[in-house]
């Protein structure tokens, strides 16, 4: 439908068009105007909350006049655009982000205090968007920023999850898990009710010939749901290029809502049937690195697949454009296997629907898609039962056995003599029941396969795609190494820190150009300079020292060590290691004279994570952490020499206070399970220091920082799996240190030992899989080594400022030009050029 205002009509048109607001004056009028009109509030109601939303809505109106221009201008370029396929996007806040984005921060400050409001409160008004579980989640979002900000056109596709993440609640040291419903108020969505797909599942197949005489499949007869969009402005910093996050959310369709059924009087099934439509967008799977192989999940998947291909290949048809050009237009990123029925259905929209032939599709798929993966966990790599398929998605079932069948042929044909091959890399798993191995089905359907660490790309080459490697050669396989954006984890979590940097940087270039922070190195003997960076960490410790006396009550002295570990609780990352750990320098401490006290280096262990709802093992550590912290925290013997603090709730918005705060950082996972880890970057940025494995990007960032200024322990990948074998045919032999820890525990000094019996036994009695007890000495040493190292304090930070000068690499931007270059082949669209 060609909705275009006529020519003559323009002038009126752009006489009238919306204006951006530049000056504080400006702004105060719009957030007067949307307080008093939009939310219908006057200066006597108006509260922080309403506040928040005046200010929001006056940003998002500048954001979203950017917003339409970007996506004009990108429609008229008509370029390769790259569309973020992920399950998860954990964006957090968003008006800090806008008002620093488009450098405003400081005139709506000013703004807001004649108003009579302070602009943290405003901030702390908003609720996180949190609709992801980690640090997979996170890196969708900071790569949206960082692709907005080096101005490539680009979207990411999700789900509108009406729940995020649950929120954590510790009740007697238990997790308790309450909904998160977070959009009574979402001022950054636009609901695009104009914008919809229909979406089948179930139903049958059936062929018949056509016009022309060929052979064609039809797929119908099944359950229809609707796909709405909603949309998010995603705003670049320091550019005008405002992209797009597409979040499809279900519904009923017309047909669903069955007006028969509602006047024969069945009206409670007719509102049932709208229900269980509701149902498929209405809560983010709160497992981290698991698969559990639900049919709501797999619903979910191919709901939100289907709606995203439908509207890229409708975005496409609108160029007119022959199909062998598609993937010089579309370039298709899946954030691990979530996606990997895109696959499938883009093969299926080819040659059932647009007639196309059934190679002449799969160069296209391939051409189109890359995946990155994010584990070699086995528990987290899913599979999908073949029933399950069959009956959710009967047609992508046979495209996903065709697909498997030519692979196989192809294998045949290539390496004659290996028998055992075809069995390990077929799509289909011959277990009972058979199962569909979806990072294979993803290998084979992309043109290039990334991970996240140069460790772990090295690792999937030799582990879990060692075939594939023999199949499509190396260069299939490639890395990119994570990065964070430094707008949020840097400028916005650490005001302070970046406004120094800038200082001596003559600006604020280094944020949009990360390695220019090397020049830092020039400083790090400059006596102010010294005194202002410990400065500003020192305020950063008593902001979070405030923070946690106001939500545990328990008093912290900002000069003490602060130890942090924040992330999803999970026994890979070995929390169990850092409680154990704590629970050791306790028993050290008791054990101390009043004159060895005056010589300890005072520290508080700080731990933040939600576990799985069903994860108990993980539970279990939450609940041991919070016990170890009540006896401790109230033993007059230790006081200030050690503190122990579980954070409720961790999520994005905490993060942005915990970070700063941190003079050390626990990234301690078992070698070679932790594919990336990016919270170690973010940690490192804000001059903290890590105690880490030499795992995933731990070792890249000793690699920049100089293994000097981090504090690396433990037992490597390579002997990984070794030292697990020893554990089952000789038993090994628990650390002595280790044993002292577990008989405390067990005589109760932390409460019934019943309660942790678990976590003890999964060590003493089934092989410590997580070879806890061979690095538990190595990891003791190394604290020491830390506290050592701290009390010379002009040494620390020494180190600390160099670290920061040299992670430059980890910038998030730079993750995503080198995934436009090696993978998806696009350019950046300046705004400049073909300015709409
Ligand atoms: F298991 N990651 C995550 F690979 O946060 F799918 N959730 C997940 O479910 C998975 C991975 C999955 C994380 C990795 O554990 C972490 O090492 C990495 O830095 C991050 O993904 C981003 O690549």
């Amino acid at each position: 439908v060609e909705a275009s205002v006529p020519e003559g009509q323009r002038a009126a048109w752009k006489k009238h068009s919306a204006r951006e607001f530049k000056t504080k004056e400006e702004f105060e009028n719009e957030a007067v105007r949307h307080i008093e009109t939009t939310l219908a509030r006057s200066l006597f109601n108006c509260d922080e909350a309403a506040a928040y939303a005046g200010t929001a809505l006056a940003f998002r109106d500048r954001l979203v006049i950017e917003w339409n221009k970007t996506q004009q201008r990108q429609t008229f370029a008509d370029q390769k655009r790259v569309y973020y396929l992920s399950l998860e996007f954990l964006m957090g806040r968003a008006l800090d982000n806008a008002m620093l984005n488009v450098g405003l921060k400081d005139v709506a400050k000013e703004g807001l205090a004649d108003l009579g409001f302070r602009m943290e409160d405003i901030i702390s008004q908003e609720r996180d968007a949190a609709l992801g579980n980690g640090g997979l989640g996170r890196l969708a979002a900071c790569f949206l920023d960082s692709l907005a900000s080096l101005n490539y056109p680009a979207w990411g596709y999700a789900l509108r999850y009406r729940y995020g993440i649950f929120k954590q609640e510790i009740v007697d040291g238990y997790q308790v898990e309450v909904p998160d419903y977070w959009l009574d108020f979402n001022p950054w969505e636009f609901p695009r009710h104009d914008v919809t797909v229909d979406i089948n599942f179930y139903g049958s197949v059936s062929q018949y010939v056509d016009d022309d005489g060929k052979q064609r499949t039809v797929w119908d007869n099944g359950e229809i749901v609707t796909a709405v969009a909603y949309d998010a402005p995603i705003p670049g910093y320091g550019t005008t290029t405002t992209n797009n996050l597409r979040l499809w959310s279900s519904k009923a369709s017309h047909g669903e809502f069955d007006f028969t059924k509602f006047n024969s009087g069945e009206y409670e099934q007719s509102v049932a049937d709208q229900q269980r439509a509701e149902t498929i967008s209405a809560v983010l799977y709160p497992n981290d690195s698991l698969e559990r192989g639900k049919e709501l999940r797999l619903k979910q998947q191919y709901f939100w697949c289907a709606a995203s291909l439908f509207d890229i290949v409708r975005r496409f048809k609108k160029s007119k454009k022959p199909w062998k050009d598609f993937a010089n237009q579309v370039a298709i990123q899946l954030n691990d296997t979530h996606p990997t029925l895109a696959i499938p259905e883009l093969q299926r929209i080819l040659v059932d629907l647009e007639g196309l032939g059934w190679d002449e599709a799969w160069t296209i798929v391939q051409a189109t898609f890359g995946y990155t993966n994010h584990t070699v966990l086995p528990e987290a790599l899913e599979k999908w039962s073949v029933p399950l398929i069959q009956h959710l998605l009967p047609r992508h079932l046979q495209i996903i056995y065709e697909i498997n069948s030519q692979f196989l042929q192809y294998v045949e044909k290539s390496f004659p003599k290996e028998k055992d091959i075809l069995g390990r890399v077929s799509i289909i798993e011959e277990s009972q029941p058979k199962m569909v191995r979806m990072a294979y089905l993803a290998v084979i359907g992309s043109h290039k396969v990334n991970g996240v660490a140069e460790l772990h790309s090295d690792l999937i080459k030799t582990t879990i795609f060692k075939d594939f490697v023999k199949i499509y050669g190396p260069d299939k396989f490639t890395n990119v190494t994570n990065g964070i954006t430094p707008r949020r984890w840097l400028h916005q979590a650490n005001p302070k820190l970046s406004e120094l940097i800038a200082s001596k940087l003559g600006g604020y270039e280094y944020l949009r150009d990360l390695t220019l922070l090397h020049k830092l190195e020039a400083f790090v003997d400059d006596k102010d300079f010294r005194k202002d960076f410990q400065a500003i960490k020192y305020a950063n410790k008593v902001r979070l020292a405030q923070y946690i006396l106001e939500h545990n009550g328990v008093k912290v002295n900002p000069a003490a060590l602060f130890d942090v570990q924040v992330k999803r609780i999970h026994e890979y990352k070995r929390q169990q290691l850092n409680i154990f750990g704590v629970i050791h320098r306790y028993l050290e401490i008791k054990a101390m004279s009043a004159e060895q006290k005056k010589k300890v280096q005072p520290r508080v262990s700080i731990f933040g994570g939600k576990a799985a709802p069903g994860y108990w093992m993980a539970k279990t550590v939450i609940h041991l952490v919070n016990q170890v912290g009540k006896v401790i925290n109230a033993d007059k013997e230790v006081g200030d020499l050690l503190k122990v603090v579980f954070l409720e709730d961790y999520n994005v918005s905490k993060a942005e206070i915990i970070v700063p705060g941190s003079d050390i950082s626990e990234h301690i996972s078992t070698a070679g399970t932790e594919a990336s880890g990016t919270s170690n970057m973010k940690f490192v940025l804000n001059g903290g220091l890590v105690i880490g494995t030499c795992d995933g990007a731990n070792i890249e960032i000793t690699r920049e920082v100089g293994e000097e200024n981090i504090f690396l322990f433990g037992n490597l990948a390579e002997d990984v799996e070794d030292l697990r074998e020893a554990h089952h045919k000789q038993g090994f032999e628990l650390d002595p240190l280790l044993k002292r820890v577990f008989e405390t525990i067990r005589s109760g000094t932390f409460g019934d030992a019943g309660q942790f019996s678990a976590l003890v036994d999964s060590i003493v009695d089934h092989g410590d899989y997580y070879l806890v007890s061979d690095d538990f000495k190595s990891y003791i040493d190394t604290q020491n080594l830390i506290d050592q190292s701290y009390a010379k304090q002009e040494e620390w930070v020494t180190k600390t400022i160099l670290s920061v000068a040299r992670m430059g690499f980890f910038s998030s931007d730079r993750c995503i030009d080198e995934y436009a270059e090696m993978i998806w082949n696009i350019e950046p669209l300046k705004p400049e050029t073909n300015g709409a």
